[in-house]
């Protein structure tokens, strides 16, 4: 079965595909292990892995080799986050082909000018392309696939520019019509009516997805409750906890002059052991090694 598939089946089951970010294969076992049902393959998160801007500085071959990792290794559907696809509608082509091929389960491709600029950034430089030059990067997208169940996510970033309700549920319709599977509504605003008003308007089949890092009130039961929303992407959370982990972690050893204060309170070695998966490797060493 293709990852497209398995992720439209869990939104069939379950009503809601809730989704955890990740930017390295060993951050996408966690979000397995914690019983998420995909993979965000955040742009955001894999720049700030890279210690550079969410600017369209990470290249697609970067983020493609991780995504592949990342499906390869945790076993969850993977949803692509390819910004605005690299280039145009040609770039999109060749794109959504390779993360196909990758084992993606779903690309995410927003409709802001190349390169972009980070979303949540205060008075971010937002500068959105035509709707008809979006459209044809959906289309693009759509040729370009493979497999019927791998899923073309047009987000809109209306709200984000400031432009409004009208623009972005003009929009959502325009790229729901050139046929898009699902329609990602982002919003930056403090609370979450914004995106509830969005939903309540949105008159079109699509499900929706949403990404609340910015309006952290939002909850599954809130998610559930609203009945169209269809993904619920945790954005950020793996990159900004490990940040916070390391810092404390770091400030301790260095201020105690010694590592013994942290040993118990981090992951044992015997954990990442069992994580890297050394056991199969003892097993392989008996039965392979002679
Ligand atoms: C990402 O995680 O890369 C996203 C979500 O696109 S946001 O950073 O909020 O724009
Ligand atoms: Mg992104």
């Amino acid at each position: 079965m293709g990852a497209g598939t398995k992720l439209r089946q869990i939104l069939a089951q379950n009503g809601l595909i809730e989704a955890m970010a990740a930017h390295s294969p060993l951050s996408a076992m966690l979000v397995a292990e914690a019983g998420f049902d995909a993979i965000w393959a955040s742009g955001f998160e894999l720049s700030a892995l890279y210690g550079v801007p969410d600017v369209s500085v990470v290249s697609m071959t970067q983020h493609l080799d991780m995504t592949r990792a990342m499906a390869e290794r945790s076993g969850l559907p993977v949803v692509a986050d390819i910004d605005t696809g690299f280039g145009n509608a040609i770039n999109v082509l060749y794109a959504v082909a390779q993360y196909e091929r990758a084992g993606a389960a779903a690309v995410v491709i927003e409709d802001k000018s190349f390169p972009k600029v980070t979303s949540l950034i205060a008075d971010g430089r937002q500068e959105m392309v035509r709707i008809e030059e979006f459209q044809g990067k959906i289309e693009a997208a759509r040729a370009a696939r493979r497999d019927p169940d791998f899923l073309i996510v047009a987000r809109t970033e209306a709200l984000i520019a400031g432009l409004g309700q009208g623009e972005a549920l003009k929009r959502a319709r325009a790229y729901e019509a050139a046929g898009a599977d699902m329609i990602l509504v982002h919003s930056k605003q403090k609370t979450p009516d914004e995106v509830e008003a969005f939903v309540k308007a949105w008159d079109g089949k699509a499900p929706i997805a949403i990404v609340p890092t910015a309006y952290p009130q939002m909850t599954v039961a809130r998610v559930r409750a609203l009945d169209k929303i269809g993904l619920l992407i945790w954005g950020n959370h793996a990159i900004r906890a490990s940040v916070q982990a390391m810092r404390e972690t770091f400030a301790q050893i260095r201020e105690e002059g010694g590592i013994a204060g942290v040993d118990r309170r981090i992951a044992s070695v015997e954990d990442v052991f069992d994580l890297q998966g050394m056991a199969r490797v003892k097993h392989d060493e008996k039965r392979f090694l002679r």
